[in-house]
């Protein structure tokens, strides 16, 4: 945190000076770590372990926060007889199918709920429901909220049971065995945050990309909200999660969403064969008799169309629900980038403060698929190598790109920077912070706001009076927005009211998204938005100092939803409406006043007392009781244990990362068997064991951020302050490692892996320590990755050693573990480069069906499935064209020499499998 949030540090190490411990466990001794009261080394990958551990303890000790955890979680809910946990299945959940990869999640759900599962056959590629992602501030719908209880939390399949039974095997000894933490300071930090909670006392758990990065990411996080649960953190005062976000407004761009399965407030995108019209979309949302505040998607979706379609779109033309696009996959980035390589699917794209040349996983595969485009449009502040790779990509001294033919027509504009604009910015804490423009934009640079409105405006000149209907999506836009200035910009401000929308009887702005309508009454571009512009005011640019008003100054920019500062606060009361305690007292209810009052905009309806019960067979925001504060759930209350939203398991599970040099201790399962892969020759992955030849790979390597540079490195490494701060691409090893391979401070050494080959200088430090892993040690490297072939100070791309691993829920790659050798001296070059790829592939067995195996126990069992026939299952396919017999194959990939493949177009860059 001190090294990539060092703004929000600062309150850090206020709250230190203050008392307050602070505990960083991280691989790697940080800036952080040199700040903190307990600096916790651990094995990348393994933060299940250590979280388990902690959950079993509060579970086998009675630690949790009792009265929360019965009035608050569904910890008394019962589970179906048909659910199998991994207890039972040595890793597994119920519902595993070898074939597709993909988990049926009828036997995760409750009972008399069995109904309610995802029984349809998916594989990882054509995985539809995209649950994942949908609903993100929320639970996934229920069918219905009635669900049988056991308040004494004794019945064997209640969730409290189940919880105990699955974490059981977490132990301090399993800590110390996969983390490497010895038991003492599992002690310390277990016992420090266990203490610190309860009634009178709150704990803060912050993650970032530590957690994110990896094939079981989202499991992480939930691993830590089953904590912060138990502990009765959430929705309380110096409690919860805060998932530290990383470039500016990352928060807003997934709220009014650039992912390409949702819509603005977490509406998930259409899908071609799921929603045929609005009603079934919609129902598909609010799910028949579920409670919360997803009962009222039809006012937030039909005021999104309304925004977006204006007078267009009507109640009988279902207010243009047609002219949205559909989803019927992945059409995640990496998929996307699999079929460029492919080619015949992508032949255009556009480029938007992304640099995936350099910052994106199998950077290999990365600028190959750019070097298949027909044409590609970057806009950028710098000159990027994804706009270069054509001239000045790695390939190009292999010979795998050659620039006089390669077909990718390049268009570069120039983006105006944060400080040549006006817009928001909204943060990790949902809060939406309005700022000027300071400069106008030098020469050609324009904002993106002008670049789409411009771009669109045209595009509607060329249609106008079209009478094709596939061109009403365009022309049935409102797109009247004011401009400026001698460059035409539009107006910001009239965007974001755009957004919080308006009352179309009165033309007033919402003050609210209650006040969104399902009847075309109302228009709303982001319904978690609507209130930013309340008044008539500009409620994000609010600029009032924390000094002059309470402790959760709410007069400073705007936080959705309406302004609430701490979400579900509901929970920071006891059932009865009284605070836990006085010193974490938020909201509570005022009986005198018949209402819920205090420092925050409650997070619950105003008027409703803790006394209120439903109607039976009520429905949506009526059906929430007095005493449901997660009011966005389907059934009201937290979820320790997750029926539906999941894919990949109801229930954390510690799996090891795709690639490790370690057996997973756990269970017999080694790998998260739900994992995304893409089987492709450029996307080759490293034995883990059991499979044979890990030990080719014997090291770890991760990848993170110095404070002195900014990702991908455009923002940094073409400036002279930073880049001389930081003036060379570095990877840190121990002492140990050094000694083991015979490396020297500030000399050169290379990383290999079965992608490539990375070289960079060495820093020996003991920053880096050596961690003794089920008896044996084992050695990190760490590596920044901010380095590539532009700016004042270059590099090799870190980023064409990982693979292409993803969580199965958000499609997010391993970018923290992975398994390497490591050779002193620089790398060889050119094709040289590549016969040592493929020197190691050999010795490590590497084929395109390494590292795919899904269940272990299939292939290990003699008449089990061996590796080739599981990598089968589910195969994306993508990008392969590779018939299943080859797969077996070895690979030792015959790479290109001959100038003129590249710009066959038939003939894909890299994409020759016949030559194979
Ligand atoms: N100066 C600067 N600031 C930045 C950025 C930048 O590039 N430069 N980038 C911004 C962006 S886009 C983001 S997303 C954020 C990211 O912010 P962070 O997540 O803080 O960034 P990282 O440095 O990638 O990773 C954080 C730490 O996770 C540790 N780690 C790796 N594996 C594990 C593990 O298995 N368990 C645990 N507990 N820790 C592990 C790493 O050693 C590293 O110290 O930073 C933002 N801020
Ligand atoms: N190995 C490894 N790889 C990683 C990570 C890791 O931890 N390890 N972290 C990952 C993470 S969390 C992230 S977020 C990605 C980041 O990866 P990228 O997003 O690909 O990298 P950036 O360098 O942040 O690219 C942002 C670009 O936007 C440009 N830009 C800035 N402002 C504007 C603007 O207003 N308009 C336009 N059009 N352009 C603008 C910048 O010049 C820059 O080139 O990297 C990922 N890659
Ligand atoms: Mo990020």
């Amino acid at each position: 945190m001190a090294e990539c949030h060092p703004v929000g540090f600062q309150w850090v190490m206020e709250a230190k000076a203050r008392g307050a411990k602070v505990i960083h466990i991280d691989p790697r001794f940080t800036r952080t770590s040199a700040l903190a009261d307990t600096y916790v080394p651990i094995r990348s990958g393994s933060d299940i372990v250590l979280l388990g551990a902690v959950i079993n303890r509060v579970l086998s000790q009675g630690r949790e926060f009792a009265e929360y955890v019965r009035a608050y979680t569904n910890a008394s809910w019962i589970v179906s007889e048909d659910y199998a946990d991994t207890e039972d299945l040595d890793g597994l959940f119920s519902g595993f199918d070898s074939e597709t990869r993909t988990y049926d999640t009828t036997s995760w759900q409750y009972e008399g709920h069995e109904g309610g599962g995802d029984e349809e056959e998916e594989t990882d590629r054509t995985r539809e429901s995209e649950e994942g992602q949908q609903l993100g501030s929320a639970g996934a719908a229920l069918e219905h909220h009635e669900v049988r209880r056991d308040e004494t939390l004794e019945h064997p399949r209640c969730v409290w049971q189940i919880l105990k039974r699955h974490f059981a095997r977490y132990t301090p000894e399993m800590v110390q065995e996969m983390c490497g933490i010895p038991r003492d300071l599992f002690e310390e930090v277990a016992e420090a945050w266990i203490s610190n909670s309860g009634r009178e006392r709150t704990t803060a758990l912050v993650y970032s990309v530590g957690w994110t990065q990896r094939g079981t990411g989202v499991q992480y996080i939930r691993t830590g909200a089953i904590l912060q649960l138990l502990l009765g953190n959430m929705g309380r005062p110096g409690g919860g999660i805060m998932a530290l976000r990383g470039h500016a407004s990352i928060q807003g761009s997934t709220d009014i969403p650039t992912l390409y399965n949702l819509l603005p407030g977490y509406l998930p995108m259409p899908h071609a064969h799921k929603h045929p019209d609005l009603a079934t979309y919609i129902d598909t949302i609010k799910g028949e008799g579920q409670k919360g505040f997803w009962g009222n998607a039809d006012a937030y979706a039909v005021s999104l169309l309304k925004a977006y379609y204006g007078d267009a779109a009507t109640a009988e033309n279902d207010y243009c629900f047609d002219h949205l696009p559909r989803i019927d996959g992945d059409h995640g980035t990496y998929a996307q980038v699999m079929d460029m390589i492919e080619g015949g699917k992508i032949f255009g794209y556009f480029l938007l403060g992304q640099n995936p040349a350099v910052g994106s996983a199998n950077g290999r595969a990365q600028r190959i698929g750019l070097a298949n485009l027909d044409w590609l449009v970057v806009r950028d502040l710098m000159m990027i190598e994804s706009a270069t790779f054509w001239k000045d990509a790695p390939e190009v001294e292999t010979g795998e790109i050659v620039p006089e033919e390669c077909r990718t027509e390049v268009f570069f504009l120039p983006a105006a920077s944060h400080t040549e604009k006006e817009g928001t910015f909204t943060q990790t804490q949902r809060l939406l912070q309005w700022r000027e423009k300071a400069v106008d934009p030098r020469d050609d640079c324009r904002s993106e706001l002008w670049f789409f409105y411009h771009l669109g405006r045209r595009m509607r000149e060329r249609l106008a009076g079209s009478d094709d209907p596939r061109d009403r999506a365009l022309l049935d836009l409102t797109w009247d927005y004011p401009v400026h200035g001698p460059t035409q910009e539009p107006d910001a401000e009239t965007v974001l009211k755009e957004i919080n929308g308006y009352d179309l009887t009165s033309g007033e702005l919402l003050p609210g998204f209650t006040g969104m309508r399902a009847d075309g009454t109302t228009s709303g571009g982001c319904w978690i938005y609507a209130g930013v512009f309340a008044d008539g005011v500009n409620q994000a640019a609010r600029r009032k100092p924390g000094r002059e008003q309470g402790l959760h100054a709410p007069e400073w920019g705007w936080a959705w939803p309406m302004n609430r500062r701490i979400l579900y606060n509901r929970a920071s009361a006891d059932p009865e409406g009284k605070p836990w305690s006085e010193r974490k007292a938020l909201v509570w209810w005022d009986e005198e006043q018949g209402r819920w009052v205090g420092d925050d905009v409650p997070d619950f309806q105003v008027t409703k007392p803790p006394s209120y019960r439903p109607e039976p067979g009520s429905s949506g925001a009526d059906a929430l009781a007095g005493d449901d504060p997660f009011i966005m759930q389907a059934d009201g209350k937290a979820w320790l244990f997750a029926p539906k939203g999941v894919l990949d398991g109801p229930l954390p599970a510690h799996y090891e990362p795709g690639e490790s040099p370690f057996r997973n201790s756990l269970y017999g399962q080694q790998q998260n068997p739900a994992r995304q892969m893409y089987t492709h020759h450029l996307n080759e992955m490293h034995p883990s064991p059991p499979e044979p030849g890990s030990e080719v790979f014997p090291y770890v390597w991760t990848t993170s951020r110095l404070t002195e540079h900014h990702t991908a490195g455009a923002m940094s490494r073409y400036l002279p302050y930073l880049a001389e701060l930081q003036p060379a691409l570095f990877m840190e090893v121990s002492p140990e490692l050094a000694a083991e391979r015979g490396l020297r401070h500030m000399e050169w050494a290379h990383v290999i892996t079965a992608r490539a080959v990375v070289e960079a200088r060495v820093m020996v430090t003991d920053r880096l320590a050596p961690l003794r892993i089920q008896d044996r040690v084992v050695h990190q490297i760490w590596l920044p990755f901010h380095w590539g072939p532009g700016g004042l100070t270059s590099g090799d791309v870190v980023n064409d050693l990982p693979h292409l691993t993803l969580d199965p829920n958000v499609h997010i790659q391993e970018f923290k573990a992975g398994t390497c050798d490591l050779r002193p001296g620089r790398r060889p070059r050119g094709r040289d480069m590549l016969a040592l790829v493929d020197e190691y592939r050999r010795k490590g067995h590497v084929s395109m069906a390494t590292g795919t195996v899904a269940v272990t126990d299939e292939y290990l069992h003699p008449a089990g499935k061996d590796r080739e026939e599981q990598a089968q299952g589910g195969r994306t396919g993508i990008g392969t064209g590779a018939a299943p017999e080859d797969v077996d194959e070895f690979t030792s990939v015959e790479h290109h020499w001959e100038r003129g493949t590249a710009q066959d177009q038939k003939t894909p860059v890299g994409g020759d499998e016949g030559e194979r």
